[in-house]
């Protein structure tokens, strides 16, 4: 918590339904610093968008490190826009870049199914799904390196390379231990594909073996990612902590809460631990433009993104205050948007969860 309890947050929209959830995500936050008892600076930032692009031919200025300047956090909403900025375009060019520039090298993801939410899996009740998935953000299968000879041609050869670092790997690994730390089970499970990815794969497992031996009092097991995602369905109650490489992090943590409902209650915190550089929290889900415009967009992953930053601030009671609104609006349809199967849209659910922070 900052002495003086008041803090800079960059906010930036992004694409498509980021723009739609973000004043959820803001009205949350303004309705948590009024009741708790903190003040906020909000910077809104109109870059790191495919508009932004259309006008500029970049997704971000080149200053946009020194424009977001000395915050305590960044709000991000979704980004791209594929109709006009190829995906890997927008996304090298924004988060990607956010990610690594700020070295936020744990993405944390927590799956959880809340009280009322019609749970896809069968049988399954809000204690059988409560775990976290740990992405390793800044390295692994989102590489540049790599190369494209021969483009339209009989000998066309694309190549791009995996990268891991015993420095990158080491570091999130025990980020995922000392979060198993803090929990009841103590139970870390990582996810590879060694018997395919002979040489990446296998460090990592190596990784975690030695890494394992500075916990003895936390538990750890190894999954190849093929029959892990199948557990993710099957036997969901099986997982504490999940740490994986940035793609197979990616891939678990849209699988992990569409079996707890929705991957648009999702929500995520791209966390720098060292505190050298802001963390920046954001929804798991993108930009949606099959549903953009509609205003039926979930605002949950947004408003549960602001949950998780303010509990990185230590504002503990804040967070829990808008984790319960939360709960309390999605225990009913009415609450509800029509991904959960309710009749709200997008800002009468935010609405509920700021009135009901409010108190
Ligand atoms: N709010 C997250 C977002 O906009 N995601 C777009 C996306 O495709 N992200 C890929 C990633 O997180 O690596």
């Amino acid at each position: 918590m900052s002495k003086d309890r008041s803090y800079k947050i960059a906010v930036i929209p992004g694409d498509g339904i980021g723009k739609e959830v973000m004043p959820e995500g803001v009205r949350a936050l303004e309705a948590a610093a009024s009741r708790f008892g903190f003040s906020l600076d909000l910077q809104w930032h109109d870059f790191a968008n495919c508009d932004y692009y259309a006008k500029h031919g970049q997704m971000m200025p080149d200053d946009w490190k020194a424009r977001i300047g000395d915050v305590d956090a960044i709000f991000f909403g979704a980004v791209g826009w594929p109709d006009t900025v190829p995906d890997h375009i927008s996304l090298w060019q924004s988060i990607l870049q956010f990610r690594r520039e700020y070295d936020q090298y744990v993405n944390l993801r927590p799956v959880r199914l809340m009280p009322g939410v019609p749970c896809p899996l069968a049988g399954r009740g809000p204690g059988d799904i409560d775990f976290w998935v740990v992405r390793e953000n800044t390295e692994g299968e989102y590489s540049s390196i790599g190369g494209h000879m021969f483009p339209g041609t009989e000998r066309e050869i694309v190549i791009q390379e995996t990268v891991m670092t015993r420095h990158g790997v080491d570091r999130v690994l025990r980020f995922a231990f000392d979060l198993a730390r803090t929990r009841d089970r103590r139970h870390v499970t990582s996810a590879t594909k060694s018997n395919g990815i002979a040489i990446t794969m296998p460090f990592w497992d190596g990784r975690v073996e030695a890494i394992g031996t500075e916990y003895p009092d936390v538990t750890h097991d190894k999954y190849h990612i093929d029959i892990l995602t199948a557990q993710f369905v099957l036997n969901p109650q099986r997982f504490d902590v999940v740490v994986a490489s940035n793609l197979f992090g990616d891939i678990l943590s849209d699988l992990g809460p569409a079996c707890a409902g929705t991957i648009g209650v999702a929500p995520s915190a791209n966390i720098n631990p060292d505190g050298t550089s802001p963390s920046l929290f954001e929804p798991v889900h993108g930009s949606a433009p099959d549903i953009a415009g509609k205003g039926i967009a979930n605002p949950v992953g947004q408003i549960w993104s602001a949950a998780m930053m303010l509990e990185h601030f230590g504002e503990d009671a804040a967070a829990a205050g808008i984790m319960a609104a939360i709960e309390a609006v999605l225990a009913t349809p009415e609450g509800r948007t029509p991904d959960l199967k309710g009749s709200a849209d997008t800002v009468t659910c935010g609405k509920a969860i700021s009135e009901a922070i409010a108190g």
